[in-house]
């Protein structure tokens, strides 16, 4: 994966600096992104952005795959548009693919993972059609997003989070708000 190319900022190249982090929560749909993600900014008082919304609200796509029932982003749109609101940080971006973002953008990458057997009825009481659930099924089973999170980021900013259950999203909230006061603290401008 090539997200950074054709830009100055490359795999090496130094985080811009920012005052808070942005944190990046990617996974299979269904396994809890945008409840773990709302909770957290509850939590942490950052600002939740929810990249599926956002390509709806603002026309950020090419128009619907109707075989998938899904927008077809058009990527180049979404980066222009959500550079500026990534500058400053304080971001959690909520999206299931995470191989088109600038590596630069990203401080935490929290990839969530849930069991078959519980991802199945969350994905079916959304009503997709069986081949989007099948679909879905697999890109969870063959573990694709997290494969893409370790191809495109630094491996020590990646995390793997069970979210199976309340007690596990309540757990993997308190984890990335303990691991934002660290940041805090480790990043303080003199
Ligand atoms: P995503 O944003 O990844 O598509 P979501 O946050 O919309 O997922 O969650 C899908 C549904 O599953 C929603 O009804 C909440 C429920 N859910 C998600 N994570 C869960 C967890 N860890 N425990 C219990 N329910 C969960």
């Amino acid at each position: 994966m090539d997200s950074d190319s054709g830009s100055d900022y490359g795999r090496e190249a130094p985080h811009f600096p920012r005052d808070l982090p942005n944190i990046l929560i990617t996974g299979t749909p269904g396994t809890g992104k945008t409840t773990t993600s709302e909770m957290t900014a509850e939590a942490t008082g950052l600002k939740h952005i929810n990249v599926g919304d956002l390509v709806k609200a603002k026309s950020l796509h090419e128009g619907l795959d109707t075989e998938y029932d899904s927008y077809i982003l058009d990527e180049d749109k979404l980066i222009d548009e959500m550079e500026e609101m990534m500058k400053p940080g304080g971001n959690i971006v909520d999206f299931h693919t995470c191989e088109i973002f600038p590596e630069r953008w990203f401080d935490l990458v929290v990839v969530l993972r849930t069991d078959n057997g519980v991802l199945y009825p969350r994905l079916e009481s959304r009503g997709y059609n069986t081949k989007k659930i099948n679909e879905n099924m697999e890109c969870e089973i063959m573990q694709v997003v997290l494969e893409e999170a370790r191809e495109s980021y630094a491996e020590q900013i990646v995390i793997e989070l069970q979210s199976n259950s309340i007690e596990q999203m309540e757990e993997n909230v308190s984890r990335i708000k303990a691991w934002m006061d660290h940041w805090i603290v480790n990043n303080k401008k003199e």
